[in-house]
């Protein structure tokens, strides 16, 4: 047998012994997040189960038409009436941001390099595309049958972590699995409009906005933008409008990476880094404290903007050449 089998026996055994679960995923949830949180709710009721759906933070506006998303209660704390918590999606058991898991049983699912394997249970799968991927082969394995809403957010993880079928480990697995959803009642077509086309004016002057911050160095290579606090202000919009905006430098056949300094307080910077193929931002993000993968990663910095930017450029330089 497998490691990676034998990890999912153990959590088969560890689901179907327990009966009260707290599912949890990261601070400020995407799509995989959410997903892969939802179709493990439906699951484990499916089976009987009592479920709590639990984040540190609201769910972002694109996600709110989907099923069952009124269950997620936003918290940052929770007690020790489970038999277990599943975390997925979280690297470490503090990106989830909720306090009171360490008293509990938890079965760690992620794909995020260096999971710092917090759980009882781990279960880490680097070739995973999404997480979603790993809770569909969960959900496979427990025998629950595949319903509309189970496969509609295990579509959404995998649409989202891919950024829409773009990157990221796609597999023919991956494709197999979105072909069982659709089958089961996912809607591809609605599920990208809802995601993707259901902005708000707010989002797309934030977008010229940050575009027309867009500066380029590494011989066009890398593009930097910055989104301060008033420029979102004079946007009218939200920090949940700039959700993505990081991407579209990358639509430059040229450039090869990107990095997006988005305004905390006037002393500090969240850096949000994007790459192609070899690429590696992962390495920039852990020389500042932060982390991801290799092409989507961040890390936060203090310290007056111009000198943060040059500092990033440096070690964003590094990775460039060593492409
Ligand atoms: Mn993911």
């Amino acid at each position: 047998m497998t490691t990676a089998n034998k990890t999912l026996t153990e959590i088969l055994d560890a689901v179907r012994e327990r009966h009260r679960f707290v599912l949890i995923s990261h601070m400020r949830p995407d799509g995989d997040a959410i997903g892969s949180q939802m179709a493990m709710a439906y699951a484990l009721r499916a089976l009987g189960k009592t479920v709590r759906i639990v984040d540190r933070d609201p769910v972002p506006s694109q996600f709110l038409a989907f099923p069952g998303i009124d269950d997620i209660e936003v918290t940052s704390e929770v007690g020790e009436d489970f038999d277990a918590a599943i975390v997925m999606e979280c690297g470490d058991l503090s990106r989830t941001g909720v306090k009171g898991l360490e008293k509990l049983f938890v079965i760690n699912i992620d794909h995020h390099p260096g999971n710092t394997m917090f759980g009882r249970i781990n279960w880490f799968d680097e070739s995973a595309a999404a997480c979603g991927e790993m809770v569909f082969d969960l959900i496979d394995a427990l025998g629950v049958q595949l319903t509309p809403e189970i496969a509609t957010h295990i579509y959404i993880a995998i649409m989202t972590d891919t950024g829409g079928f773009h990157f990221g480990h796609m597999t023919p697995a991956t494709f197999d699995i979105c072909r069982r959803c659709a089958e089961a009642g996912a809607r591809p077509e609605a599920i990208a409009r809802a995601v993707y086309d259901s902005s708000t004016l707010g989002r797309l002057r934030l977008m010229g906005a940050v575009l027309h911050s867009l500066d380029l160095e590494a011989g066009g290579r890398l593009a930097l933008s910055h989104l301060s606090l008033k420029m979102l202000a004079d946007c009218g919009a939200t920090s949940d409008d700039s959700d993505g905006l990081i991407n579209l430098p990358l639509t430059v056949k040229d450039i090869d990476a990107v990095a997006f300094f988005r305004e905390v307080t006037s002393e500090s910077h969240r850096i949000s880094m994007r790459s192609k193929g070899s690429v590696d931002v992962n390495r920039v993000a852990k020389a500042f404290g932060g982390g991801g993968h290799k092409n989507a990663a961040g890390c936060s910095m203090t310290g007056p903007y111009p000198e943060i930017r040059k500092r990033l450029i440096e070690e964003m330089c590094r990775s460039l050449t060593a492409s």
